[in-house]
């Protein structure tokens, strides 16, 4: 080989070796933390003082420290993207000797920039270390052993799933999980096989177990039936692989049609959709519409109030966070054949960067349905017929929270609209019971027979979002038109109709006032822009189009109602604060409800021509039907942001 070739053999080498090790790197301010950085902010804290107790020192939480606002926007804005890059930094909590820690990492001079000691109520998130760690000292504990071999069951069938269990005026809290025991036995559904009457109480932090119970013992519903592995979905049953994808993604930047934004993912939200744009075909220009989305906080409450269950009263995403809880998608399952995927990384509880591969996948949606048409009759010997089909986009992601699945859809709709969509899927939580089956002497079970011996117990899902909305800039205001019934007097000449409706529009001026129970009276709810109108004279604005009105039925001195106070209200709009991001406090994990939403709201702050966040809640009170076992075919809600006077007219017809 001659020394030419030689170089050509080698750039190629090179070349080849770029491209495996490709390292993802951020290019917009809200890009989560690479791979690279996170372990960066694993060595820097690992070195820090904190470090010296190696053995005790676990991460709970590492994310982005979210750069100001107004230093986002002039970055996005700033030509050609020239101005200074907003700071990378991390947030990050750890707990070393028995202590929360409460970091900011700046990245950029390798440097601890503060170190808080949390002492307030509540806890961080656990790691998958500590749940898989309370799970085994369940297993190995010699009282454990004992109930299983009285109950002449098979130890290696045994699955133990470690719950949150949530805080009932406890004065003196612990991190504590409580561990519940399944048996497979010839099925994988565990969920669908509790070994019912034992709970164990372990400690964290001294991983250990402090209190052991072996109270009943209740039939063990049968394996049979219980299975959906078997029944062969395998992937690749989906339809064939379509159509060419229309939208580019540049790092996180989505483009679609009329529409940009961003795509991110964190442990705690999972999905984060960031500075969605639009642009206006009227008048040539990108339009802003939404600063940040996500879901906030999820609330999970079951109804049966005995001493196995009341505590099941499950915050997702701040207990065991909706991104910890996402895993690969599957091609063809869970997106269609013509999606892209982005990967997503978490720390590991020793910090470390660990990949969730296809975490997000993003795919045009022909749905089959009718985006706008009209047939016309009234033109003299003509039938004119005109439409066009509906062609969305959708960023999609699932998390998997023990046993419930949810998909989380961002649709785009070249209306304007945004549809965010939440679908459960999944298996219930059940009790076993002596019962066989429903009847005159059942009065006392506290949900739906699904199976022989086994009652899927009553409960609810609720996901709040937050929805940081920026209609046109930054300052919006909340309006609320509600819709009055009106007497016919006074109209010349006489008209024989004695009512008609009308719009009272209503800018709301302070945080309490926007707290909105739906469903009782008819309103419209919107978001504008109160400096701008559109030619016509109309505010410029956004509005939510809600679901199911659904609020919290228990009552309002219930403990886990006190700590998701948030949930009597589907809506709330607060001014936009950076520190408040998650609904049912930082700190969910026996908290006490002095961190939420509705503690945030009592200070009534002005929200009028302000930067505010909308919070809306998709809740869900689910009855257990028979259908919904041994895995439930989706149930879906959400909820839609539809432009309101946001353009002069209609978008989807070309000017
Ligand atoms: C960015 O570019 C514009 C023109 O393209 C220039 O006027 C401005 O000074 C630049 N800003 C910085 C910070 O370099
Ligand atoms: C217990 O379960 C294990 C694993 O499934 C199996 O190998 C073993 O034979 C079982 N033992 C008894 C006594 O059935
Ligand atoms: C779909 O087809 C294209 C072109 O035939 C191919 O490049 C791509 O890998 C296929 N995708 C999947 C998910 O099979
Ligand atoms: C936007 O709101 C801020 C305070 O929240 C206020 O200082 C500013 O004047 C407002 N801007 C406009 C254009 O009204
Ligand atoms: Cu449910």
């Amino acid at each position: 080989m001659n020394g030419v070739s030689m170089s050509t053999m080698q750039l190629l080498v090179v070349a080849i070796l770029l491209q495996r090790c490709f390292i993802p790197t951020f290019q917009h301010p809200l890009d989560p933390l690479t791979p690279s950085e996170i372990n960066q902010v694993s060595l820097i804290i690992q070195n820090s003082h904190l470090g010296s107790a190696i053995s005790s020192l676990t991460f709970h939480f590492v994310d982005l420290e979210e750069p100001e606002k107004v230093d986002v926007l002039k970055w996005l804005s700033s030509n050609e993207h020239n101005g200074s890059f907003p700071h990378r930094r991390a947030k990050v909590v750890v707990r070393a000797r028995g202590e929360t820690h409460e970091l900011i990492v700046d990245l950029a001079t390798g440097s601890i920039i503060s170190d808080h000691v949390y002492n307030g109520h509540g806890f961080p998130p656990f790691t998958s270390k500590e749940f898989v760690q309370a799970s085994i000292i369940s297993q190995m504990h010699p009282e454990f052993k004992e109930s299983i071999l009285r109950r002449q069951l098979n130890l290696s069938e045994i699955t133990c799933l470690p719950l949150t269990i949530g805080w009932f005026g406890e004065l003196v809290t612990k991190r504590v999980l409580r561990v519940f025991c399944f048996y497979r036995g010839g099925t994988t559904n565990i969920f669908a096989r509790p070994i019912e009457g034992i709970s164990i109480l372990v400690d964290v932090e001294s991983n250990q177990v402090i209190k052991y119970t072996d109270r009943f013992k209740a039939p063990l519903p049968r394996a049979d039936g219980t299975d959906f592995w078997s029944s062969g979905q395998g992937p690749n049953l989906g339809p064939s692989n379509g159509t060419k994808t229309g939208f580019t993604i540049k790092g996180h930047e989505v483009r679609w049609a009329n529409w940009a934004f961003h795509v991110a993912f964190n442990a705690r939200a999972g999905l984060i959709i960031s500075t969605a744009s639009i642009f206006d075909a009227g008048n040539k220009k990108w339009r802003r519409v939404l600063y940040r989305g996500h879901v906030s906080e999820t609330f999970i409450p079951y109804m049966d109030p005995t001493s196995e269950w009341y505590f099941r009263t499950f915050m997702d995403a701040g207990e065991f966070g909706f991104g910890n809880s996402a895993y690969s998608l599957m091609p063809l399952i869970d997106c269609p054949g013509n999606a892209a995927y982005m990967d997503g990384y978490l720390a590991g509880a020793d910090g470390q960067a660990q990949q969730v591969a296809r975490v997000i996948c993003i795919f045009e949606r022909y749905s089959g349905d009718v985006a706008w048409r009209h047939t016309e009759v009234g033109v003299p010997g003509q039938l004119l017929k005109s439409g066009k089909t509906e062609v969305s986009l959708v960023v999609r992601m699932v998390a998997t929270v023990g046993n419930y699945d949810y998909i989380l859809d961002w649709e785009f709709k070249q209306s304007g609209s945004i549809k965010v969509g939440v679908s459960l899927t999944g298996v219930l939580e059940v009790v076993a019971t002596w019962y066989a089956h429903n009847g005159p002497k059942t009065e006392d079970v506290y949900g739906t027979f699904v199976a022989d011996n086994t009652i899927a117990i009553h409960h609810d899902h609720f996901l709040t979002y937050y929805l940081d909305l920026d209609i046109d800039g930054t300052n919006n205001s909340f309006v609320r038109s509600k819709l009055k019934t009106a007497r016919a007097v006074g109209i010349e000449p006489s008209t024989p109709r004695k009512s008609y409706w009308t719009v009272v529009r209503e800018t709301v001026e302070s945080e309490a006032k926007a707290r909105t129970r739906l469903g009782l009276e008819p309103a419209e709810l919107l978001i504008v822009n109160p400096n701008k109108m559109t030619k016509l004279g109309n505010q410029v604005g956004y509005g939510l189009i809600t679901g199911q009105p659904v609020t919290s039925l228990l009552s309002d001195d219930d403990y886990p109602q006190i700590r998701a106070a948030y949930t009597k209200y589907q809506l709330w709009v607060t001014p936009y604060d950076r520190l408040e991001r998650w609904a049912g406090g930082f700190y969910a994990d026996r908290s006490h409800g002095d961190d939420d939403l509705a503690v945030w709201c009592e200070r009534n702050r002005p929200i009028a021509n302000k930067d505010i966040v909308l919070w809306y809640t998709v809740g869900f009170h689910h009855v257990p039907t028979q259908e919904d076992f041994p895995v439930m075919p989706t149930l879906s809600g959400g909820f839609e942001l539809r432009p309101s006077n946001f353009f002069e007219r209609n978008p989807l017809i070309k000017q």
